[in-house]
């Protein structure tokens, strides 16, 4: 019966102390959450921005084909909001701050030629 109480105790001690060690490790970082306007037509589209949004530094984004906004959750010390957009733009979708370049917007799928800003 002795046993059984100090196997007892000695199972609560693990318990108690385990959990302390794995986090004190883990730094807390201050995600910051936007929406940032991204132009977009079609469900590919979304797929690939949002594919792009995929790095370091950036925990969730999800792009909404109707606001053509991107809710975007990210690590300012590692990517600002400038990057985010000119990764958009990169794989041929607009925002307000950086244009896609012509020819990568030309050779988007037709579905995907969203409307252009003037
Ligand atoms: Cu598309």
């Amino acid at each position: 019966m002795k046993t059984v109480k100090i196997l007892i105790a000695v199972f609560f001690a693990i318990l108690v102390t385990v959990p302390g060690n794995g986090q004190t490790n883990s730094k807390k970082i201050a995600y910051k959450s936007e929406e940032i306007k991204v132009l977009g037509a079609c469900s590919m589209c979304k797929d690939r921005i949002e594919k792009a949004m995929k790095v370091d530094g950036i925990k969730s984004a999800v792009w909404d084909q109707e606001t053509q906004l991107l809710k975007v959750t990210y690590d300012p010390a590692v990517i600002t909001n400038d990057e985010i957009q000119k990764r958009a733009a990169t794989v041929g979708h607009d925002t307000e701050k950086y244009k896609a370049d012509d020819k990568v917007y030309a050779k988007l799928p037709a579905c995907c030629h969203y409307e252009r800003w003037k």
